[in-house]
């Protein structure tokens, strides 16, 4: 039978083969070669059986330290082997927790989007609702309906845009279209109601006219206003657009006239000015809004009675209002996305 010399050496040779092993899969490759079941040791044990019980009772029990021992250098390298994985795998994914931060680039509303954003909440504390519709209208809503004659220079093609190849489809040249449907919308809700509630709608968003300089851009932003009701006077018009301005423009003392005019869709008509009492525009009037009591054709047009109710209306161009408020020079840095202009409104 064997002497423990060939044992010991066993263990090394298994000491030594397993520490070779560089990786989990090498390693239990190696394992088969000694405690598999065609392995070196395990073949010591099958060789038990040919002994006499005393031999084999002192020889197995040798075998089985050694078998102890290599299980146990066996687990050691499994150990070894998991902690190098670890230790490649921290030193791979190591953060430099000491790299100054990327910080934020904060964003911001532009400054139309600001005006936009006053002047809702300003008609909102008065009960008016915000409408949208869509910037592609039909002719009907937006020239006929508000009382725009079918030869009104406004219709033609230097002013408007028209989709290709259509004259009933076009981009809304003002959002009074969608004051329009809000009519419509509401007089359906109220069809079986002895009398309609009184209708305040704002109607803010982008715009198209053929037009383009300094102080034009094709697409420019305006936001209109519409109170329809039983009793709705011109009184009541300037003393909304009065109370309106001041707010805005957040000078108490501001001074408001109204100029007659002219609109297709309104009657009387009036153009608004405002004279600042301080800063660097005191002094001049300068015209801000255009307005009007909402004409009797334009009523019908919503499905309205003129004879009952009546309405004012009003119209500013929230590109203007921005550039007063800020004192803002040329439209176009509304458009161009400069960070340098844009981010001082953060
Ligand atoms: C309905 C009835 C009447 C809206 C109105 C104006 C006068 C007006 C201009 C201001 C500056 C356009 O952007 S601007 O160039 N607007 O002067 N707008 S009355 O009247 C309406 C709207 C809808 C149903």
């Amino acid at each position: 039978m064997d002497t423990q010399d060939h044992l010991d050496q066993l263990v090394a040779d298994a000491e030594s083969a397993f520490a070779a092993a560089s990786d989990g899969a090498g390693l239990e490759q190696v394992k088969a070669r000694f405690l598999g079941k065609s392995g070196l040791l395990t073949e010591r044990l099958k060789g038990l059986g040919a002994l006499t019980p005393e031999l084999r009772k002192s020889a197995g029990a040798r075998i089985n330290r050694a078998k102890d021992a290599i299980e146990a250098a066996l687990d050691a390298r499994r150990v070894a082997l998991r902690e190098a994985r670890l230790h490649a795998r921290l030193a791979e994914e190591a953060l430099d927790v000491t790299l100054p931060g990327r910080g934020h680039a904060a964003g911001g509303l532009h400054p139309v989007s600001r005006t936009l954003e006053r002047i809702e909440a300003l008609f909102a504390s008065i009960g008016f609702i915000v409408a949208d519709g869509p910037e592609i209208e039909t002719d009907w809503h937006n020239f006929t309906a508000l009382n725009t004659p079918e030869n009104h220079p406004a219709r033609s093609m230097h002013d408007t845009f028209y989709l290709e190849g259509r004259e009933d489809v076009l981009l809304r040249t003002h959002t009074s279209p969608v004051q329009i449907r809000a009519m419509l919308a509401h007089v359906a809700r109220h069809a079986e109601a002895q009398r309609m509630a009184d209708l305040r709608v704002i109607a803010p968003g982008r715009v198209y006219r053929v037009d383009s300089d300094a102080t034009h851009s094709p697409m420019f932003h305006q936001i209109e206003g519409l109170w329809v009701g039983e009793g709705v006077s011109f009184a009541d018009l300037k003393g909304v657009i009065a109370d309106f301005l001041r707010k805005f423009f957040e000078s108490e003392d501001l001074q408001v006239r109204f100029r007659p005019s002219f609109f297709p869709f309104t009657e009387p008509s009036a153009e608004i000015d405002v004279a600042f009492m301080s800063g660097a525009l005191e002094g001049s009037w300068l015209e801000i809004a255009g307005c009007g009591m909402v004409h009797p054709n334009v009523l019908r047009f919503g499905r309205i009675d003129p004879e009952r109710y009546t309405g004012f209306a009003f119209g500013m161009g929230l590109d203007r209002l921005t550039m007063l408020r800020y004192g803002i020079s040329d439209l176009r840095l509304f458009f161009e996305g400069d960070l340098r202009f844009l981010s001082q409104f953060r």
